[in-house]
């Protein structure tokens, strides 16, 4: 295949509730939707899902428009190649930038599976039909409002919920949440925020009474040493996120047993060659997986979907339906969760129309190689 032509739309959302991390607050997301053309008209979709700051990692959406336009589309304008999972050898010579890498590289996943008529799912590997989803509560201001999120997605069918904790909002959320739900599959995301000091340690180790399925990221991205040591200390497992951008990360991990749960995130894996590759690695070592969100428009989310239907995904994924952070996709129909099932589609590649219409009313900006 060979992608002759690429259009970029850097495209404003605005979420339906507001969501807060340890790291940053935000109500509207901008993120770039990638379209690329074959010589014979074809087309596939791809969705860089950088968050605008450098705050969940390093890249921000206008670095991701920059690698994008200046250094990954020069590599595969033209090239030929007969499989997606060789797209992402043309960039083997620039690091980094992983979100930007993922976009494009699911945009050539999508563009082969809609050329051969195969779901984007099986072309994966997936042995599913539908998955598993659960939803990301982010930082609320009164445990109240927490306890009405939670309450509002437990009752829509979802099958897991996580919160979001951080100084000052960790223990007492969680107990609060734990009281009104006892049986509730529930875990904590901290987002790299805490510090992996002795005093620490304990802090986080009263969060074993809780019950929690899991405790994600609880410190900076490169402190493995500090996971393992909590690892050791707590019986909750430990999930990475932020921590694993590579299969080299994920082989430390594992031999420093710095976690038992992986959090796959294709964007933060540069993409759904690497994140199968993750998969497969984790299932290998024993290590369950789930497939983490970004908050992404439907094309990323209908990614997230078709991976998550790979056998090692035995945890609920953070594929929620549309409707929880988004009035009008960018998708038809919009991603759909039933008693906290999504479905993945057979339809051939996302499974998912894009409404390009919607896209170009909602751009910032535009970029075609066409006209350069
Ligand atoms: O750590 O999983 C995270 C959103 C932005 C930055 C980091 C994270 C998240 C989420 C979103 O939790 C989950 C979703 O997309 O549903
Ligand atoms: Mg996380």
């Amino acid at each position: 295949m060979r992608i002759t032509r690429v259009r970029l739309f850097e495209v404003r959302l605005p979420l339906v509730h507001r969501f807060q991390t340890s790291s940053h607050a935000k109500s509207t997301l901008d993120h770039i939707l990638i379209e690329v053309i074959d010589a014979d008209g074809r087309v596939g979709w791809g969705e860089i899902a950088s968050p605008a700051g450098p705050f969940y990692c390093s890249e921000t959406t206008s670095t991701a428009w920059d690698i994008c336009v200046n250094f990954l589309l020069p590599t595969v304008l033209d090239a030929d190649w007969d499989h997606p999972e060789q797209v992402d050898a043309l960039w083997s010579r620039i690091r980094g930038h992983e979100f930007a890498k993922a976009g494009l590289v699911g945009a050539a996943w999508d563009l082969w599976c809609r050329a051969e008529g195969v779901p984007l799912g099986a072309a994966l590997g997936g042995t599913r039909d539908r998955v598993r989803a659960g939803v990301s509560l982010g930082i609320e201001a009164t445990i109240d409002d927490l306890l009405t999120q939670v309450a509002h997605q437990v009752e829509a069918g979802y099958h897991r919920v996580k919160l979001k904790i951080g100084h000052g909002w960790d223990i007492e959320p969680v107990r609060a949440v734990r009281g009104a739900f006892p049986d509730l599959d529930l875990h904590v995301d901290a987002n790299g925020v805490y510090a992996s000091d002795d005093q620490t340690l304990d802090h986080l180790a009263e969060l074993d009474a809780f019950g929690l399925t899991m405790i994600e990221q609880p410190f900076a991205p490169r402190d493995l040493l500090g996971h393992a040591r909590l690892q050791r200390r707590i019986g909750t497992d430990v999930c990475l996120d932020e921590s694993v951008v590579d299969l080299h990360d994920l082989e430390l991990m594992i031999a420093l047993a710095a976690g038992r749960v992986l959090n796959i995130k294709v964007s933060r894996m540069g993409g759904l060659t690497v994140a199968r590759a993750a998969h497969d690695m984790a299932r290998d070592a024993g290590i369950p997986v789930w497939c983490g969100g970004m908050h992404e428009f439907g094309i990323g989310r209908a990614a997230n979907v078709a991976i998550s239907s790979l056998p090692g995904f035995t945890l609920p994924s953070d594929v929620s339906g549309s409707d929880k952070y988004y009035a009008r996709d960018v998708i038809t129909p919009p991603v759909i969760a039933r008693d906290g099932w999504v479905e993945v589609p057979a339809a051939p590649g996302l499974g998912y129309q894009v409404d390009v219409e919607w896209v170009k009313a909602n751009t910032l900006r535009s970029f075609d190689s066409a006209e350069v």
